[in-house]
């Protein structure tokens, strides 16, 4: 092996030097081998994506076990699965409607086991931030699964998202996700630099999509030839 760096290698290390230093605008980081998509939205108007929140999701109505959440000023991460958005604090009697983030808050969602005691493939998830100033709009998670028969959560994708730099809305969505087979869902919420009241902001709604996990076609094929098999000793010995 050689022992000094080729032109190539220098010209590589210098390019990830001004990717580093590069603004970290838009930024989702899937990990430990789940893949998707990514769309990343913003906009200067803070009810931009009020209309995007869903009542139909998997999270939707179910209270979260909760840790370090700031629950001042009405704020509560039960709002961020209630399938409102809410409207703009400036003209809403200052309360806040959804979760206000303090640095390492979680929100852990018991799934359970769904339709056939398997959980859940989760297809496809978005969060929406949004707040009237001060950057609370922005967003930073890392988003967890816990496997059936496992007790501890695998990350997933963390998600750094930090365009505004004044009020205003941010939506991720992360869609054709891998994911299969969980039975709990972790929301973390990391630093917005930019953000004020260290780090903060203001999550307004949490949507996860998919369905129960069928149990794979070839389990089906040997249950369903398990059954004929039964069925047809049953019926010998009834023969007899
Ligand atoms: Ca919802």
């Amino acid at each position: 092996m050689k022992n000094h760096s080729s032109p190539r290698i220098a010209f590589s290390a210098l390019a990830s030097l001004f990717l580093a230093a590069a603004p970290a605008r838009a930024a989702v980081t899937f990990l430990n081998g789940f893949t998707g998509s990514v769309s990343e939205v913003n906009s200067t108007s803070e009810l931009a994506y009020a209309a995007n929140v869903s009542s139909t999701d998997l999270l939707n109505g179910k209270v979260p076990a909760i840790t370090g959440w700031n629950l001042t000023n009405g704020a509560h991460p039960n709002e961020l699965t209630d399938g409102v958005h809410g409207a703009t604090f400036a003209a809403a009697g200052n309360l806040v409607d959804g979760g206000w983030t303090t640095v390492g808050a979680t929100a852990t969602y018991d799934l359970g086991g769904g339709a056939n005691g398997l959980g859940y493939d989760i297809t496809s998830l978005q969060s929406i931030a949004a707040w009237v100033d001060v950057r609370f709009g922005n967003q930073a998670w890392t988003v967890a699964v816990r496997p059936v028969g496992s007790i501890s959560f695998t990350d997933l994708a963390t998600i750094n998202y930090q365009p505004l730099t004044a009020g205003g809305a941010t939506q991720v969505s992360l869609t054709g996700l891998n994911v299969t087979g969980v039975n709990a869902i972790r929301f973390t919420a990391l630093q917005v630099n930019g953000g004020t009241n260290a780090g903060a902001f203001v999550p307004r709604e949490i949507d996860v999509f998919g369905a129960s996990t069928v149990p794979e076609p070839g389990a089906a094929l040997l249950g369903a030839l398990g059954t004929l098999l039964l069925v047809k000793r049953r019926r010998v010995s009834n023969a007899r």
